[in-house]
């Protein structure tokens, strides 16, 4: 039924529209309450409102943390304005029925973004704010609850559409709306705290994203889609500032993430370097004297697939990169900035989608990573694993040269960012094959050479980049079978996990290929 709006409780601490709000209430002749801050910027404006406190008959007390939590608020949210015994407990106690709830929390969020310290981040939970919503919302048969400046303008139009009542249908969307700011704000907190304690993925026990962005659609047009956003606030595409282009696509957002994940492997002091992705896997990854340079080793691993890719770089954007990455059509670049030449060298491509991040992710840094199965998720913490050299171990006759050895590392590092079953081939600090994907690691192996073949055509080169090069595995090789292709491309190292029942098969097969082979004992599974 319609129910008309006479008393309102306004409590807000991001004030944006307050003073509207309260002008276009007060117009339509309905009482207001509201609590400190907003009562007196309310006031000062010129807007008739009471004072909660004088409503509770108690101050606000202990820096704001007991204001609204009171019987007097909370009956008058929660009554049934049809059930006889509630009627008579607001007579009773002199109650007055709240019709309308405007609220919106403590910035709890944005004080955790801030990097603000422990006890500021606890004295910004709010307590009543939640409550009073939660409250509203139970009781949307009768009450509105504004969680949202956005919806201001929603809330009159309803009223004014309904002679100062609402409509049943607008409040019940309302209270959807007001359970979920609670839930997501309960789940910032606790993921907030789990951090604090250092607790692993079975140990937080919940989470929760944030609508951030309604996209135009999911993986495939006929899929309605959406960004959400988990609050950890961590450099990437999520945080990024799009400073030119279309819209992100759903795939896009997928892909620019996988892209800027893998270049942030690198770190500034490691040189330029440069990723390009396509459909959420490397087709090309090169390091270079300049980013440029790191561009166009990228680029040469395979160029028919860097069509339409997404590019990511380890440092800002300059202008000779720009040209060169101009040259082809792609859909996004990211990187952590761009100079005003590469901006000036953008501005001509209007479509191409420009991001600029604070900085490059901290491929150590812990976090949750979690994916959907009918029914239910999967959560683990994110692959923050790590091998340097120290943690290599030789198992052939053969050791690696210092060169191969960098190359060995490269591989690994752009393995773990492969698709399972993953095969790189890198040469001089740039891939030269990358087979991802196949449900057989030989399959892998024999992709990936095939397409540096294919590339040694297409750059007229004596014979592809795979001879000579270090190969990498994201998992064992359970038999010697995908070590021997890598062999026949031309490899002439190997790194791997190792960890197979036939290791021994497989190091001996490696001695008799005159291969030098190093262990990890770690594998980077990615499915
Ligand atoms: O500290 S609280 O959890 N205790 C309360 O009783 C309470 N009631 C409202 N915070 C409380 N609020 C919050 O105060 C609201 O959710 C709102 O964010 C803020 C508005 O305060 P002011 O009007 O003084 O700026």
């Amino acid at each position: 039924d319609l129910h008309p709006v006479r008393r309102a409780l306004i409590s807000v601490s991001d004030k944006t529209g307050l003073i509207e709000l309260g002008k276009a209430l007060d117009q339509r002749g309905v009482e207001i309450l509201s609590t400190g801050g907003s009562a007196k910027a309310l006031r000062e404006a010129g807007v008739a409102v009471r004072d909660v406190s004088e409503v509770t008959g108690f101050p606000e007390m202990m820096d704001g943390r007991v204001k609204t939590l009171h019987p007097m608020v909370h009956g008058g949210l929660l009554a049934l304005r049809d059930n006889a015994d509630h009627v008579a407990a607001m007579e009773q106690h002199g109650i007055g029925p709240i019709d309308l709830l405007v609220v919106n929390l403590y910035p709890f969020e944005s004080t955790v973004a801030a990097g603000a310290d422990y006890d500021t981040c606890v004295e910004n939970i709010d307590i009543g704010g939640p409550a009073m919503i939660r409250a509203a919302a139970k009781n949307h048969a009768f009450v509105s609850v504004v969680v949202d400046v956005e919806d201001y303008g929603k809330l009159l139009g309803d009223m004014d559409q309904h002679n100062g009542a609402t409509c049943p249908k607008f409040r019940r969307k309302l209270a959807q709306k007001a359970y979920a700011r609670t839930a997501a704000y309960d789940a910032a907190v606790s993921t907030w705290m789990a951090d604090a304690i250092g607790l692993e993925a079975p140990k937080r026990r919940a989470f929760a994203g944030t609508l951030a962005q309604t996209l135009r659609y999911g993986e495939n047009p006929h899929q309605k889609a959406a960004f959400y956003t988990d609050g950890s606030n961590r450099p990437g595409v999520a945080t990024a500032r799009q400073l030119q282009g279309k819209e992100l696509s759903y795939n896009n957002i997928n892909d620019t993430d996988a892209a800027f994940e893998l270049v942030s492997e690198f770190a500034p002091g490691d040189g330029p370097a440069c990723a390009i992705i396509k459909h959420a896997n490397p087709c090309g990854v090169a390091r270079g004297a300049t980013l440029t340079e790191a561009y166009a080793k990228a680029f040469d691993c395979d160029r028919t697939s860097a069509f339409g890719g997404i590019v990511a770089l380890n440092r800002p954007l300059d202008g000779a990169t720009a040209e060169k990455i101009t040259e082809i059509f792609t859909e996004v670049v990211i990187a952590p900035g761009a100079d005003d030449d590469a901006r000036k060298v953008f501005a001509a491509k209007k479509n191409l989608r420009l991001l600029v991040t604070e900085g490059l992710a901290d491929p150590r840094s812990p976090g949750l990573a979690w994916r959907q199965v009918a029914g239910g998720f999967l959560v683990q913490d994110r692959d923050n694993g790590h091998r340097a050299l120290d943690d290599l171990r030789v198992v052939t006759r053969k050791a690696p040269t210092d060169a191969q050895m960098a190359d060995l590392l490269f591989a690994w590092t752009v393995a773990k960012h492969v698709k399972s079953n993953a095969i790189v081939y890198a040469r001089d600090g740039a891939t030269v094959g990358v087979g991802a994907g196949q449900m057989s690691r030989v399959d892998s192996a024999l992709i990936a050479a095939k397409k540096a073949e294919r590339m040694a055509e297409t750059l007229g080169l004596p014979a592809p980049l795979t001879q000579g090069s270090a190969v990498a595995s994201d998992a064992f090789f359970p038999f010697p079978d995908g070590l021997m292709e890598a062999a026949a491309a031309g490899a002439s190292c190997v790194i791997q996990p190792g960890g197979s029942m036939r290791d021994d098969e497989v190091i001996a097969a490696a001695d008799e290929a005159g291969l030098a082979m190093v262990l990890t004992g770690m594998r980077h599974f990615r499915h």
